[in-house]
């Protein structure tokens, strides 16, 4: 079987930077948007002291990349004392906004990861001042939450993760999140090779023509993280009108099996340029890579398998 995605290139696109001290040690799971030519990527990065912050960068062609020196958000509250992690950033209605998770010490029931984690929404008018807005849950283990780029009916609209599950959250205001609004969208499957244990999305929905395409990421028994995709429906986004039972991508690069955790590619970006999907992502949590492929086949492929 060959992946969807291809690689652009045989080498990542972004490598840790050995001179700083803030993201000498990993550079991954970076957030993308394509703004008036340019691509733009914020990009989670630790350095000596193990702490996630998040790092800019620019572009032209998505490939070759000019980082600021300085991270554009660090650790500002406890909550996010122990880092801040994989941004997804998208814009609505001439406004930007990044989900990112926020990972402090734990309060209450710590989770999987052993601190605590806050799925959290920040705003900004020019992607470099970030204002925080709120955490779209509190006290479970709760991330991977990425916005639509519109609203529904009123209704802000983000996909997040109470583990295992894929799940949708509705908000008039980006701050409050009414859990009874909450519904679940797509869960593991048990009897399915590479998404039996536990899935969550990647970068913000695209709209197309036959629905909400949305990226996912899932592992398996070994923690193998692969992608897939599912279409939503379009005025409906909680009806899940078709999922193929394969992925579309998967580590095979040595970059991708080998560094800070093996066999991971993690996506926080699906962007469309031109005819294209851009899928931005980590390999083994310690390099960028970039994939892509055309969008009509990434739809096709998400529609009939
Ligand atoms: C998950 C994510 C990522 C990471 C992945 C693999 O929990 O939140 O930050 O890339 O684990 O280690």
């Amino acid at each position: 079987m060959e992946p969807i995605l291809k690689r652009v290139s045989e080498t990542p696109i972004l490598l840790p930077e050995l001179t700083s001290s803030w993201e000498c040690a990993h550079v991954f799971n970076p957030g993308v948007i394509y703004h008036r030519g340019l691509f733009h990527m914020f990009y989670r990065a630790q350095g000596l002291d193990q702490i996630s912050r998040i790092g800019y960068a620019i572009s032209e062609n998505g490939i070759h990349w000019n980082r600021s020196r300085h991270p554009v958000l660090v650790p500002s509250y406890s909550y996010e004392a122990w880092g801040v992690e994989d941004p997804r950033v998208v814009e609505i209605e001439g406004t930007f906004y990044m989900t990112y998770t926020a990972y402090g010490p734990p309060q209450g029931q710590p989770t999987i990861a052993g601190g605590a984690i806050v799925p959290m929404v920040a705003r900004s008018s020019n992607l470099i001042h970030w204002e925080r807005l709120a955490p779209i849950v509190h006290g479970e283990d709760n991330k991977d939450h990425v916005l639509f780029p519109k609203r529904l009916k009123d209704w802000f609209v983000a996909v997040h993760r109470p583990r295992p599950w894929i799940a949708l959250a509705f908000s008039k205001d980006l701050r409050d999140w009414p859990r009874e609004r909450m519904v679940k969208l797509l869960g593991p499957r048990d009897d399915n090779w590479w998404d039996n244990v536990s899935v969550g999305a990647n970068g913000v929905p695209i709209e197309t023509d036959h629905g909400w395409l949305l990226f996912y990421h899932a592992y398996d028994r070994q923690r193998v993280y692969r992608f897939g995709v599912a279409l939503l429906d379009l005025d409906d986004p909680r009806q899940v009108r078709s999922r193929p039972k394969d992925p579309v991508f998967w580590p095979e690069m040595a970059w991708e099996k080998f560094g800070n955790v093996p066999n991971v590619v993690f996506s926080c970006a699906n962007i469309v340029v031109g005819d294209s999907v851009y899928v931005f992502y980590g390999g083994a949590d310690h390099v960028i890579g970039l994939a892509v492929a055309p969008l009509q086949e990434v739809i096709d492929f998400a529609l009939h398998g």
